[in-house]
């Protein structure tokens, strides 16, 4: 019998392919390097891995931006080379999670190729075309993430068509039958091909208002600069129409029937929202009709984590969505990694990366872990000259882009830490040369036998992957909660400070857990914790 559940507080290993492991020497990671690799994220614990997009695209925004659903881009290899993939990550034990960009495509996409050409073609509404104001100007408000109006001017069809990224990213018109056809030929073509599951990109911008209504203005108080620069007009809107639409609940259950029809797939959409990231995340993974899992952009925000804040975050999703599943990450390929984020100020690195490790396994949900992201890799600083990414360009040097979390994987302390034999893509700081797999693998004390410890010790204890979650009271900078499962009743405390923090612990029968990798000093019914110190306990 196949395991259906498994996704359920699963750890997913999200893999950048361009950055992980170069096999022809190109500078461009491929599917070879991933297959190549695979071993250490085996090892790591993981249950899955999340590729990034591969597959056939001009790399205007490196992938996501496909020209074919159904092919591997020649940069990254074959059809059969990614087979080999699969192959492999089933020996080792780990499934399998491709990343489909379904709202939009590149504008070399054949589809969009025949939309364009003429008002009257058979795939002349497969994308979203509209006509100026009468004064010439775009059809309503809407506006681009990556800069400017939401809609760029076609000459040959004179009409405007719809992008809610970059101008060669045309949105898909999924309001058309056909079109939602076609993208459930593409999940069928890869379920078919044996992968285990989806990231679905951008999976609240499927739909659009097909009135083609103005967003209403954010009020002031409720603006949000998210994940996205603060200068980024487009956090001032509130997204009613452009995304977010009652209509894409339909698509989701005709996406998941599909899913259904294989064994034990599953799929974590990423709600791109920064106003109602967590309500919808509820909406889409309730009642068991949709998707497993979902991520919002909470965690993966500018703003400090403070006990309280998580605590909040959580409640606020349960509260939202008591049946929903979120998938939590702290870092992935569009934010700054999360050590440099939030480690302004702090002297012990390791001891924050191990700590902050140790926090996101232990919160009830799944989990997503960015390459490098065990190694304690901080966010790269790269010069105007080095940029590729063409969101850091269009803004600079308010927002430096997300070039800094894609540098190249460091799996040894050579000259661009043995990623590749040519000049890599992206430059390799020098100063993760020391932070490479293989200097880290013989020390017991480094953040990536940390990330190993604790997965397994994770593993041991299955109420941190299926339990309840219950906050306890404590006082910042402690955070405390109970996790529950069965008959395992678990006490989990952190100490999200530089500074030792002593706390009171629950009443009755504790018993102090063992094999997560910290130290705490237990007197009567009081403890020490130390500076990013934290305490495991069974409840009697
Ligand atoms: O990201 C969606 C998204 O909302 C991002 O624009 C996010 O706000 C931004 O990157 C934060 O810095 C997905 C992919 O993860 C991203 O890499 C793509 O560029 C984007 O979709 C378009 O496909
Ligand atoms: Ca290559």
């Amino acid at each position: 019998q196949p395991d259906r559940d498994w996704w359920r507080g699963a750890v997913i290993y999200q893999i950048y392919p361009r950055s992980f492991q170069d096999t022809n020497g190109d500078g461009i990671g491929d599917l070879r390097g991933i297959t190549a690799r695979l071993p250490h994220v085996a090892a790591l614990g993981a249950d899955a891995i999340w590729i990034s997009p591969f597959f056939t695209s001009p790399m205007r925004d490196f992938g996501y931006d496909v020209s074919n659903y159904t092919d591997v881009d020649p940069i990254f290899g074959t059809l059969e080379d990614f087979d080999a993939l699969i192959a492999e990550a089933h020996r080792l034990g780990l499934r399998v999670m491709i990343d489909l960009v379904l709202s939009h495509t590149s504008d070399q996409h054949p589809w969009f190729i025949e939309s364009r050409s003429s008002r009257s073609n058979a795939k002349a509404d497969w994308y979203v075309w509209a006509d100026s104001k009468p004064d010439g100007t775009p059809p309503n408000n809407w506006l681009s993430i990556f800069g400017g109006s939401a809609w760029a001017w076609d000459p040959t069809r004179l009409q405007y068509y719809l992008h809610n990224f970059l101008t060669s990213q045309p949105d898909l018109n999924l309001h058309n039958r056909q079109v939602q056809e076609a993208l459930l030929g593409v999940e069928r073509f890869w379920l078919e091909r044996g992968v285990d599951g989806f990231r679905l990109d951008t999976i609240n911008f499927y739909f659009h208002d097909k009135q083609l209504r103005d967003n209403p203005a954010l009020a002031p108080e409720r603006r949000n600069a998210s994940t996205a620069p603060a200068v980024n007009p487009y956090n001032y809107q509130e997204h009613i129409y452009d995304k977010n639409r009652p209509e894409n609940v339909e698509f989701l259950k005709r996406f998941r029937a599909v899913m259904d029809e294989f064994p034990a797939i599953a799929a974590v959409g990423e709600v791109g929202d920064s106003q109602r990231g967590l309500e919808i995340a509820g909406e889409y993974t309730s009642g068991g009709d949709k998707m497993q899992m979902c991520y919002a952009f909470e965690f993966l925000a500018p703003d400090a984590l403070t006990p309280g804040g998580i605590a909040e975050v959580l409640l606020d999703f349960q509260k939202a969505a008591p049946e929903g599943w979120a998938c939590w990450a702290f870092s992935n390929h569009d934010v700054v990694r999360h050590v440099s984020r939030w480690g302004g100020g702090v002297a012990n690195h390791d001891a924050h990366a191990k700590l902050l490790a140790s926090l996101l396994m232990s919160l009830r949900g799944s989990v997503c872990i960015y390459q490098g992201e065990e190694l304690g890799l901080s966010e790269a600083e790269l010069a105007y000259e080095d940029l590729q990414d063409p969101y850091g360009i269009q803004f600079w040097p308010d927002f430096k882009g997300r070039d800094g979390c894609r540098t190249p994987m460091v799996w040894e302390s050579l000259p661009d830490g043995g990623f590749s034999s040519a000049r890599p893509w992206l430059p390799v700081p020098e100063s993760h040369l020391s932070q490479a797999v293989a200097a880290q693998e013989g020390d017991p004390a480094s953040v990536m036998q940390h990330y190993r410890r604790f997965l397994y010790f994770r593993k041991a204890h299955p109420a941190f992957a299926k339990g309840e979650i219950e906050f306890v009271r404590t006082r910042a900078p402690l955070l405390g909660f109970l996790r529950t499962h069965g008959d395992e009743k678990l006490f989990c405390l952190f100490n999200m400070s530089e500074e030792p923090a002593a706390a009171e612990l629950p009443s009755g029968g504790l018993k102090p857990l063992e094999g997560h990798g910290f130290i705490s000093d237990i007197k009567d019914n009081g403890i020490n914790l130390p500076a990013w110190g934290a305490f495991f306990a069974r409840l009697a």
